[in-house]
């Protein structure tokens, strides 16, 4: 069987079981003027990481795998929006208002798109999702369980909220989930830093990491 070259340790993976997600490439946190930026964050880092999303990207296109792609949004009306997260965070722009890429976080807005270099192609799963995790209130599970996946590798922002919850609530569904620590950002290098640290410890305890260097030259070598 391969493997990835990960920390703590080496993840074997059966290729015809293993899919990539991408985590809320959107121009809503890596634009200035969206979701991320109404939160008093620099947005330029989510902007450095889009090449090597790219290459993770075209790693698992020429390997002929699953790709899904996710996107944090609501409906128009909000109904799937929690007062207690609209209010979260005192942004300047809050989910639901109306910004310079749109009405921020609301699906079919120019600033909820996906990032044009890291846009879904053709047969790529795209899941719209209302919460921080991908499997709240979304079919992923069931996307996944079609598929017979066993192995996810994430990638996308931010390190700490999306991906990680994500990541969590994946391991606790049973998949082994790998983390690609250079296609992933956070506006804090420390959070980021930190959740690294707290993925690897305790034995892959919630999984594993890699570079994304590693993880496409192990689907092709395979
Ligand atoms: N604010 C922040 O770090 N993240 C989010 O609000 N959403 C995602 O992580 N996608």
């Amino acid at each position: 069987m391969p493997v990835f070259d990960a920390q703590p340790f080496a993840l074997p993976f059966r290729p015809e079981t293993t899919a990539l997600i991408v985590i809320d490439m959107q121009r809503d946190f890596a634009e200035p003027g969206g979701f991320g930026e109404s939160l008093g964050n620099d947005v330029s880092r989510v902007g450095a990481i889009v090449p090597t999303v790219r290459r993770l990207l075209d790693g698992f296109r020429a390997a002929g795998l699953p790709i899904i792609h996710t996107m944090e949004c609501h409906r128009p009306d909000l109904s799937d929006c929690p007062p207690a997260k609209r209010d979260r965070g005192d942004p300047a722009l809050r989910i639901g208002d109306a910004g310079p890429m749109g009405r921020i976080l609301i699906a079919g807005e120019p600033g909820t798109a996906i990032l044009d270099e890291l846009a879904p192609l053709p047969g790529e799963i795209v899941i719209e999702k209302p919460g921080k995790g991908a499997f709240h209130a979304t079919d992923l599970d069931d996307r996944l369980d079609t598929m017979g996946a066993e192995t996810l590798v994430f990638a996308g922002v931010t390190t700490e909220v999306c991906v990680q919850t994500t990541m969590r609530e994946a391991n606790d569904r049973g998949y082994h989930c790998l983390l690609a620590e250079d296609a992933t950002e956070s506006y804090f290098p420390h959070f980021k830093a930190a959740t690294l640290e707290m993925i690897i410890a305790q034995g892959a305890i919630v999984g594993w990491t890699a570079t994304t260097d590693g993880i496409v030259d192990a689907l092709a070598d395979r």
